[in-house]
């Protein structure tokens, strides 16, 4: 991947990740993003082969997001799902007659041999986007959680138990025979790469399965490129799902450092809201402090901007 000025590489999970990669996607020039996106949440539903996460940042560049949920497509009709339960069938996790699209889809070339990769990468063809949209392994990797409940897949957890049991361990299945997708390895050695951009989302299951893949932290660690993380803890809460709660229950302070010393090994500018100032002492990254709420799409360019801004100064 190369550009006149570079490119940027953007470390995401689903909602709060997609937000300030749209950002960066409209700041930057065309063609000049490359987003990972972790795929721990992906497993088989009725068949079929969920991406989560992928979807999510699909929807949302490709500008068909659901404004209201953070996941699925933008006017979305249910057909398919009140006719699942008419006949019984499992309705707990909603999907959508346009996103059943995607994943019947998806599926159909994945049995056929295509990678995940290949498929993602024409998807976002098809719906336009420039920046380029990978994720973060071809293999399967799978976040299980351990809780006062015992051992839970993770949409078991999340959307199922909506994250209610208390967790006491995460881990990332496959994720130590998982090879990270070949491009992503590339992108972090190349001379063109401007910055790494880890963006709000939860570091426990969203960024952490993409740090925990071989090879991952290091090339991160070595990286010339500048590490800049955006804080997805504002005022001390999460703003959507449970990062805090999970914090919390693992041990750690719900404060914005507490994300910062989280990616202590990696991080060179962290960027917090004016309203954890006081909350971030002691770090060693460069700190930015700026407003960090995105309620719409001038917030998203604004945050991408300064990212872009704190990256150039380190
Ligand atoms: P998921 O995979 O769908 O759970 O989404 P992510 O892991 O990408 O994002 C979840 C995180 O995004 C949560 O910790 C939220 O606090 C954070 N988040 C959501 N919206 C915003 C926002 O506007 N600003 C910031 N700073 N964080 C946000
Ligand atoms: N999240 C929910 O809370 N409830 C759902 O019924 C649901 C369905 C769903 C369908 C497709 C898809 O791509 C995502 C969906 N999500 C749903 C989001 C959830 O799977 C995400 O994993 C979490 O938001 C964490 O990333």
């Amino acid at each position: 991947m190369t550009a006149d000025h570079g490119f940027v590489l953007a470390l995401s999970g689903g909602i709060g990740g997609a937000k300030l990669a749209l950002g960066l996607s409209r700041v930057l020039p065309p063609g000049t993003l490359m987003v990972v996106a972790n795929t721990g949440d992906d497993f088989e539903h009725l068949g079929l082969q969920i991406s989560p996460d992928l979807d999510t940042l699909l929807y949302t560049l490709g500008g068909i997001d659901n404004p209201e949920t953070g996941w699925g497509r933008r006017d979305e009709t249910w057909t398919f799902m009140g006719a699942l339960e008419a006949l019984g069938g499992e309705t707990w996790f909603k999907l959508g007659d346009g996103d059943l699209a995607t994943h019947v889809e998806r599926t159909r070339r994945r049995r056929a041999g295509e990678s995940l990769s290949a498929i993602t990468d024409d998807f976002r063809h098809r719906l336009r986007i420039s920046s380029r949209l990978l994720p973060m392994s071809d293999d399967p990797v799978r976040t299980r959680l351990l809780t006062d409940e015992g051992w839970l897949d993770f949409q078991d957890y999340f959307v199922r138990r909506r994250c209610a049991p208390s967790v006491r361990t995460i881990v990332f299945d496959g994720a130590g025979a998982a090879r990270p997708q070949p491009d992503f390895v590339a992108a972090l050695a190349d001379a063109d790469l401007r910055m790494v951009v880890i963006c709000p989302s939860n570091p426990l299951i969203s960024i952490d399965p993409i740090l925990a893949l071989e090879g991952v932290r290091d090339a991160l660690r070595a990286c010339r490129a500048p590490v800049v993380a955006v804080s997805p803890i504002i005022d001390g809460r999460a703003v959507k799902g449970p990062t805090a709660k999970m914090m919390a229950e693992l041990g750690m302070p719900v404060d914005a450092g507490s994300v910062a010393r989280h990616y202590r090994d990696i991080l060179d500018h962290y960027i917090i809201d004016e309203a954890d100032l006081a909350g971030v002492g002691g770090l060693d990254a460069a700190t930015t402090v700026t407003r960090t709420l995105m309620e719409n799409i001038a917030d998203r360019e604004a945050l991408a901007r300064v990212v872009l801004m704190a990256g150039q100064g380190v």
